[in-house]
């Protein structure tokens, strides 16, 4: 019997599939299809993949034509199969070409002509809506943001609003965009959609004008300082059937949300204690440190409080704070300690004092270890009392990140039924602003200087 592999993401399934299908199947007596997992397409770059792994594998064997259907989890693990299953002929179209001559170690390898003019991008692209984005501000994440804007599809960044038009007029350049601003109303009525990425005090402001002028906004972390104005912001969003999402990309990259959904089904038992840092030195007097919110909670406590708010929730009933500030009272570097009635998180975040950037999660049957930056989770273990008892993941985070929840943001704009991502949900941005709030506040707080 001629076994034969053939792998592919199968999204929207059409007549390019199913004639490299037919082909493949042809080429031997038994047909094995390999359709890729949707963290295997995240972790290789395919963001927009439309079709759930339960559909395309539904899909693939509604062709009648697969033998065996085995899901591709990793990179690597075709030369696995081959050997596992005995496959005498890999396929794979001709957009592949000679990418795969290293499997011929193992099995005939053959290239099928791929069929033209017709591909799951085409379907997708001609029934996607394309969501108008503008971009509020023009500043270093902004920068960052555009260029990881072109990795996502559905959406086109007209133009950019600062107002310092020089500013606006410079980025728009740069990035070449169709338009500049000073004027926010302008913007507002060019777009779908707003990506906020001005100073922390302007986006209470931007996202209220722009949820009242109908905009789905991205709104840089943190959105707000203090949980009444994120909660109201919140409620209007929902009034007008909009989307708001906060933009804290470690919440929407693959590595973290894997991590959260093993340690919530009970991979080292129950969470009691979490340690998350987030420090880095920063030269001179940039805005982190000169801004009317400056300060390293205000910078950077949305990251460390992530793993907290995920694992533990939202209702702690204490936080308390211990931060080393500058002459004008700005914090340089602040420990903290976030109690909830059975578990604490304690967390280091900094911008003039440097320290291991690293979380570990610590349960009733063993610890989560995420090597800095753990903020990116591109790999983290599973450790328990039996130290050679260690499980492994690795993750990819592409680029700056900052596709992920421009993703997430484009999807809970086309999915109609979905106007909250689980991946930062309202009620755990409103707590995020309450733990800025709480330090803010001063009451729990004690100084050095
Ligand atoms: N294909 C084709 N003609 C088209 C479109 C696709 O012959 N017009 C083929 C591809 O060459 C591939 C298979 O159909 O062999 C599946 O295509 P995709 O779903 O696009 O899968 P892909 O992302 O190419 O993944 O490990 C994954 C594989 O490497 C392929």
């Amino acid at each position: 019997m001629i076994k034969v592999i053939t792998y592919g993401t199968f999204d929207l399934l059409h007549h390019g599939h199913l004639n490299l299908l037919r082909r493949a199947k042809a080429l031997g007596d038994y047909l094995i299809v390999g359709v890729t997992s949707e963290n295997y397409d995240k972790a290789r770059g395919k963001l927009n993949v439309k079709k759930s792994l339960a559909e395309r594998v539904a899909d693939v064997l509604a062709t009648g034509l697969a033998d065996e259907i085995i899901v591709e989890e990793y990179e690597g693990q075709k030369i696995d199969d081959i050997q596992r299953h005995n496959v005498d002929v890999f396929a794979i179209g001709s957009d592949w070409l000679d990418k795969f001559n290293y499997l011929r170690e193992y099995c005939r390898v053959v290239y099928l002509e791929r069929t033209k003019n017709i591909s799951s991008t085409m379907i997708r692209d001609a029934a996607l809506r394309v969501t108008t984005l503008g971009v509020i501000g023009s500043g270093r994440i902004a920068n960052r943001f555009i260029p990881e804007s072109k990795y996502v599809s559905g959406v086109d960044v007209a133009g950019v609003y600062n107002p310092r038009e020089t500013a606006a007029a410079e980025f728009r350049d740069r990035h070449e965009l169709r338009f500049a601003t000073a004027n926010l109303h302008q913007l507002l009525s060019s777009v779908d959609a707003v990506y906020i990425a001005s100073p922390h005090h302007t986006h209470a402001e931007y996202t209220r004008a722009a949820l009242r002028a109908g905009r789905h906004v991205l709104c840089e972390k943190p959105l707000v300082l203090t949980a009444a104005e994120a909660t109201e912001l919140y409620d209007l969003a929902a009034a007008r059937d909009l989307v708001l999402l906060e933009a804290l990309k470690s919440a929407y990259c693959p590595g973290f949300k894997h991590l959260v959904s093993l340690l919530k089904s009970g991979a080292i038992g129950q969470v009691k204690d979490i340690s998350a840092s987030f420090t880095k030195l920063v030269e001179g007097k940039p805005r982190e440190l000169s801004s009317r919110e400056a300060g390293s909670v205000t910078e950077l406590g949305s990251y460390a409080f992530l793993p907290a708010l995920k694992l533990l929730g939202v209702h702690y009933h204490r936080a308390s704070f211990h931060s080393w500030r500058d002459n004008a009272g700005v914090d340089l570097f602040t420990r903290g300690l976030i109690e909830y009635p059975s578990a604490n998180a304690s967390f280091k975040v900094g911008l003039g004092v440097k320290t291991e950037g690293n979380l570990v999660i610590s349960g009733t049957r063993g610890y989560a270890y995420v090597p800095a930056p753990w903020w990116k989770t591109e790999y983290f273990e599973l450790r328990h009392e039996n130290p050679d008892d260690v499980k492994k993941y690795f993750y990819k985070f592409d680029g700056d990140g900052l596709r992920y929840e421009l993703d997430e943001f484009l999807r809970l704009i086309n999915d109609r039924e979905r106007r909250h991502s689980y991946m930062f949900s309202p009620a755990e941005s409103i707590a995020a602003a309450r733990l800025i709030e709480n330090f803010r506040d001063g009451k729990n707080t004690t100084n050095i200087y």
